[in-house]
């Protein structure tokens, strides 16, 4: 078969190779390393992967694209589960609050944080959103991510904003080169008018939203943001089970500032994915273990919470929790696109290794994403989603952080870096 692409003499590439499953405890580590690497590409796939040279089965000809690998580390397209990625407007003017001591909860219930995006997100037309959200793609894509996770959240009660931001995801999806999976979080803030009866909006989004989104195919997740003076564990219970009555996978942001059980929570309701979990309960990690819900960790949002409370991310692994790790782009509480600076964070801070952390954001953010058949890896067969970081090895990406080591970034089999 002809190779449209090849990438050689590979000084480090990481395959990832290995069951399409989420990977846990030792397989975490295990990061399928070849030396003096050697990759070729056919139209938007992968078909031959391993060490020095291709064999004569795979044609080279005047217009095979050949990459030197030589000094690069090459992984698979980096996956992003977890962003809020269409929104409207910015929220730089909680900053000084927030130094002066005020905390995210705090600003919520003021009416300040999540509404005043809720309030830009309904002002903003479609062209508007869709072009703030392409520039964060565009950089999302400079750092060397392929696929990203995309919520709504910023229309709550208002329905027609809520499509509207899934509507923009769903467009963006089929014109730029990152692959982007939709997840509805209608239930993400409790609207003002509902301040005294949240039940009522529970029951909106349940007998009306949920169906709604489900029937026009634009989500394949439906997620709740279970916190206190937001969503209780019994009304997220609701929500996602209600989710997967119309076929919408459960996630759940859960324990992120208070330990209110959503751990426990997401093990009962089988969700894909319980992200956050600062706060979370031993019992809700071992429950979460045995169900292998995914911990999908956030740690740049811990930081630039300002708390100081990071997840029990070594606790998690050890205790055979999969792990996997996104920016959580959004407004509030983490306005950086940069996964290479979370995936910093989670070894200096959380202290998983590098090779836990390249699990975390390939494979494991795949599985997040129910794309692991697809995407993940760097095997035969699968999609030609490729980053070449200007890197010697893993441990230097990790170690020298905040900059951008992606240097080109292959999607579907082309170039797009
Ligand atoms: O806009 O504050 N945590 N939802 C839950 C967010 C952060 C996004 C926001
Ligand atoms: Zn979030």
């Amino acid at each position: 078969m002809k190779a449209d692409i090849i990438i050689k003499n590979i000084s480090n590439l990481i395959t990832m190779q290995g069951e399409n499953r989420p990977r846990t405890k030792d397989e975490m580590r295990d990061i399928g390393l070849i030396e003096n690497g050697i990759v070729a590409i056919n139209d938007d796939k992968i078909i031959y992967v391993g060490e020095g040279e291709c064999p004569s089965t795979i044609e080279i000809d005047k217009d095979t694209i050949v990459i030197d690998g030589r000094g690069k580390t090459v992984t698979p397209g980096l996956v992003d589960s977890h962003t809020h990625l269409v929104h409207g407007g910015s929220r730089e003017n909680e900053l000084a609050m927030k130094l002066k001591g005020m905390e995210y909860l705090d600003i919520l219930k003021m009416g300040g944080g999540i509404h005043s995006t809720v309030s830009a997100t309904k002002k903003a037309t479609f062209d508007e959103l869709y072009e703030k959200a392409k520039k964060s793609l565009d950089v999302m894509l400079d750092f060397g991510i392929t696929t990203v996770e995309a919520k709504s959240g910023y229309g709550i009660d208002d329905f027609q904003t809520e499509l509207k931001q899934l509507e923009v995801a769903k467009k963006l999806n089929e014109d730029h080169p990152v692959d982007i999976v939709s997840t509805f979080l209608g239930a993400h803030a409790i609207p003002e008018e509902y301040k005294e009866n949240p039940d009522k909006f529970v029951e909106i989004l349940i007998e009306e939203m949920i169906p709604e989104v489900s029937k026009k195919g634009l989500a394949k997740y439906c997620d709740v943001f279970c916190e206190e003076a937001v969503f209780s564990i019994e009304q997220s219970r609701k929500i996602l089970n209600a989710g997967k009555k119309h076929g919408l996978l459960p996630k759940i942001h859960a324990d992120e500032i208070k330990p209110l059980g959503g751990a426990e929570l997401a093990a009962e309701v089988g969700c894909v994915t319980a992200d956050h979990l600062v706060a979370a309960s031993d019992e809700g990690i071992k429950m979460m273990a045995e169900k292998k819900v995914i911990a999908n960790l956030l740690p740049a949002t811990s930081f630039n919470l300002q708390t100081g409370k990071f997840a029990k991310a070594r606790k998690m692994i050890d205790s055979g929790v999969p792990v996997s790790l996104s920016t959580d782009y959004n407004p509030g509480s983490c306005p950086t696109e940069n996964l290479q600076l979370a995936m910093s964070f989670a070894s200096l801070i959380m202290k998983l290794t590098p090779e836990e952390v390249i699990t975390a954001v390939t494979i494991n953010g795949a599985c997040a994403l129910g794309m692991e058949n697809e995407v993940g890896s760097i095997e035969e067969g699968k999609k030609a989603d490729i980053t070449i970081f200007d890197a010697p090895n893993l441990n230097y990406i990790i170690y020298h952080f905040g900059i951008n080591h992606a240097e080109r970034v292959i999607k579907k089999g082309i170039l797009v870096k």
